[in-house]
């Protein structure tokens, strides 16, 4: 582990010089001290940017357009009080109601606002993840979203995260955001027993991954979002015992049926503790180590994994459909405050330039594509926004973002 001394951000006309968020010199293995490290790497980082655009504003001149006052604060979400819970949950299903802007002659099974974000990811999957955008894509989706429950559903607040490591200590069936309240992304599924093992990466050829399975599994019987309907997939859905489904109708296909899941702490407390999502900040020194750790080194699924098979379920165990689960973009919201702890660290060789990417723009290469660049651009296809390009969205706090995490 290197400790990563002091480090100054010059910012290039201010000469005022700002402190980087100081790395902790070791990680810590016991859960608590490992949680309360990141949560106060995670403070610094949150100070930081804030004295950043204040020099930023002071200065004055470039008109920012990220200014303090309309800076978004996204919070854990225990933070939330249980009136921002409820907007929230209100605005997701609110998406959920409104018409879909997807051609239905493209996707016939979209059939929601909420569809259009599945339908995108499932298009696109095999170009945004294990590539050099999967981060660049996720914050922006994730950010489009957000914006969708705002602007066309009326939420006043921001996105709220899932801090992994607190689940883990919790146990997910106990925690606020799965324990199946009203104030909840709902809870577990129903309980199916005997469940054998999930085993991961048989149907890509990879050396098999053993996962144990959780304590839900059929569909989820408590909550906000027990009635909701999914209704695209499943793609590439991973099953106990190593088989693997999908909708012989297509990717694209109309078929509804109810949101399951398969709370697995045990997998939670494996890949993506707060000591892992420490190590995932402070080890990896380049962009490429980082995404390679962040998605996991087989058979180490790493905390992107992690937080996606401990959900569990149908759609949360699809590659593909994953986004059908209200959960993820929670999840979500975590990886990229992950990304954005790290890329603050080291702003100037990890928000911009060539050293900020690194990969190719195809699945593990697979079929051989070309370097991603920052001049390249993502899209959320018919869901929302326009083409970006990368290097517009690797600062929080520039581009078309304005937002931190707390
Ligand atoms: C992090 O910041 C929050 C909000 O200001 C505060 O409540 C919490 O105590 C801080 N945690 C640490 C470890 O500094
Ligand atoms: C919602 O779930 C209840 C049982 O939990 C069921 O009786 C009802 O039919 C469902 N409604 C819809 C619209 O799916
Ligand atoms: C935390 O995660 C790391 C990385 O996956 C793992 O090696 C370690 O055993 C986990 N810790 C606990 C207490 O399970
Ligand atoms: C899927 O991607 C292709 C290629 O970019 C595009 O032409 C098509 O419109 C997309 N479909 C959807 C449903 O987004
Ligand atoms: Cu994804």
């Amino acid at each position: 582990m290197r400790a990563t001394s002091l480090m100054l951000i010059g910012l290039q006309a201010a000469s005022t010089a700002l402190a980087a968020p100081q790395a902790p010199d070791a990680v810590p293995l016991d859960p608590q001290q490992a949680l309360a490290q990141l949560e106060t790497l995670g403070n610094a980082t949150f100070t930081d940017i804030q004295e950043e655009l204040e020099v930023l504003e002071k200065r004055g001149g470039g008109q920012p357009k990220c200014t303090l006052s309309r800076l978004q604060i996204r919070r854990e979400w225990n933070l939330l009080s249980t009136w921002e819970k409820k907007d929230y949950i209100r605005a997701v299903k609110c998406l959920q109601s409104k018409p879909a802007k997807t051609p239905s002659s493209l996707v016939p099974g979209a059939k929601s606002r909420y569809d259009d974000f599945i339908a995108t990811h499932i298009n696109q999957t095999m170009t945004i993840h294990w590539t050099g955008n999967f981060l660049s894509w996720h914050r922006y989706y994730t950010w489009l979203y957000e914006k969708a429950l705002q602007d066309e559903c009326g939420y006043q607040g921001s996105q709220p995260y899932w801090n992994w490591g607190l689940t883990a200590i919790q146990g997910m069936e106990n925690s606020a955001i799965f324990d199946g309240s009203d104030t909840s992304m709902s809870g577990n599924g129903a309980f199916i027993p005997n469940k054998p093992d999930l085993i991961l990466g048989v149907s890509a050829g990879l050396p098999p991954v053993y996962l144990p399975a959780g304590t839900g599994g059929g569909c989820v019987t408590s909550g906000p979002f027990k009635n909701m309907s999914v209704n695209l997939g499943p793609v590439s859905l991973d099953l106990p015992g190593g088989l693997n489904e999908q909708n012989p109708n297509g990717p694209f296909a109309y078929n509804p049926r109810c949101l399951k899941r398969d709370l697995t702490t045990a997998i939670n407390q494996m890949f993506a503790n707060a000591s892992a999502t420490l190590s995932t900040i402070l080890q990896p020194q380049n962009i490429l180590d980082f995404q390679t750790t962040l998605q996991g080194n087989m058979p180490n699924i790493g905390v992107h994994g992690g937080g996606h098979f401990a959900l569990g379920g149908d759609p949360g165990r699809d590659f593909f459909v994953s986004p059908g689960d209200p959960a993820f973009y929670l999840h979500h919201g975590m990886i990229d405050r992950v990304w954005w702890i790290w890329q603050q660290l080291d702003p100037q060789t990890r928000t911009k330039g060539a050293s900020a990417v690194a990969g190719t723009n195809t699945f593990l290469n697979n079929p051989p594509s070309a370097d991603t660049t920052i001049e390249d651009y993502v899209n959320a296809g018919y869901a929302a926004g326009s083409p970006k390009k990368i290097k517009e969205l690797l600062s929080t706090t520039a581009g078309p973002f304005c937002y931190v995490y707390l």
